[in-house]
């Protein structure tokens, strides 16, 4: 409960942070990048979203967080655009958030409100929302695709839910998660595993992520296998939006 009342009172001061994460091309060039929250104390230590948005979940907070995190994510998306770095930026959606009567409307406030392009906005779900109400969550992300959003799948591989929603939803992007990836090259099921999903999506004409690179060697186990987006501590940790845009502009 204290953490809760602190985290109404660090939302309510301004004290919470969007940081962000660079995606990366077979080449290591930029090519969009995750949207990650961040919770600085006045000690300097950062409170874990593993940590907070659970709790955010759970008192309902996550309704005022989640709005706050889009119109977060138009502003990152209008600042790297104003320093020529136009690139799409993901957002966690958690599915409480997703499945407020009003999401739509939210996002639609948050683009126009900040005049981001829809384009530049991919939304990451987990399977978690799949569980139940398949229908109404379809229908909702055929609204949001119309107004030009895309979807990502994040953490792919470690829900329960089958595998037939990828055929019904309309999807831009599965992540493959971290814990596949951390194995690879040395785990043969590991790497027979993202082998088969990198087939797959290819075969379902979906784009893939891979999340928490970390070694040159797995980077050159995913390019093999024509991945061709990678995320991970290898190219770049979360950081604050500017410092990522002096960073790629230093780089280039
Ligand atoms: O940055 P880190 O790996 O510690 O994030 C941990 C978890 O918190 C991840 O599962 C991530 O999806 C979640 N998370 C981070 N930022 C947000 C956010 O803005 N909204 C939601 N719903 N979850 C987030
Ligand atoms: O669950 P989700 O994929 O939204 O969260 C991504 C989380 O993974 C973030 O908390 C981010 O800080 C973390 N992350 C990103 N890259 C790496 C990495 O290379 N290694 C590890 N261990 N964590 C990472
Ligand atoms: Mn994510
Ligand atoms: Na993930």
């Amino acid at each position: 409960l204290t953490l809760e009342r602190d985290l109404v009172a660090a939302l309510a001061a301004g004290e919470l942070q969007m940081h962000v994460q660079a995606q990366v091309d077979r080449d290591g060039r930029a090519v969009g990048g995750e949207l990650l929250m961040r919770w600085p104390l006045a000690d300097g230590s950062m409170v874990p979203p593993g940590v907070f948005i659970p709790v955010a979940e759970e008192s309902g907070l996550i309704i005022h967080l989640g709005a706050w995190a889009l119109r977060q994510a138009c502003a990152a998306v209008l600042q790297l655009q104003a320093a020529g770095l136009a690139m799409p930026l993901s957002v966690n959606v958690s599915p409480t958030q997703f499945r407020q009567g009003d999401f739509v409307a939210q996002v639609q406030q948050a683009l126009a409100d900040s005049g981001a392009p829809a384009q530049l906005l991919v939304l990451e779900v987990t399977e978690g929302l799949l569980i139940d109400k398949m229908d109404d969550t379809i229908a909702r992300m055929h609204q949001l695709t119309a107004l030009g959003l895309r979807f990502s799948i994040d953490d792919f591989g470690t829900g329960y839910s089958s595998m037939a929603y990828l055929k019904k939803m309309p999807l831009y992007e599965l992540k493959i998660d971290r814990s596949f990836i951390m194995d690879t090259p040395d785990d043969a099921s590991s790497k027979a595993l993202v082998q088969s999903i990198l087939a797959m999506a290819a075969h379902l004409g979906l784009r893939v992520v891979a999340e928490g690179v970390e070694t040159q060697a797995q980077a050159d186990f995913l390019i093999a296998h024509d991945c061709n987006c990678m995320q991970g501590y290898l190219y770049a940790r979360p950081m604050p939006v500017a410092a990522l845009i002096e960073q790629l502009h230093r780089n280039t």
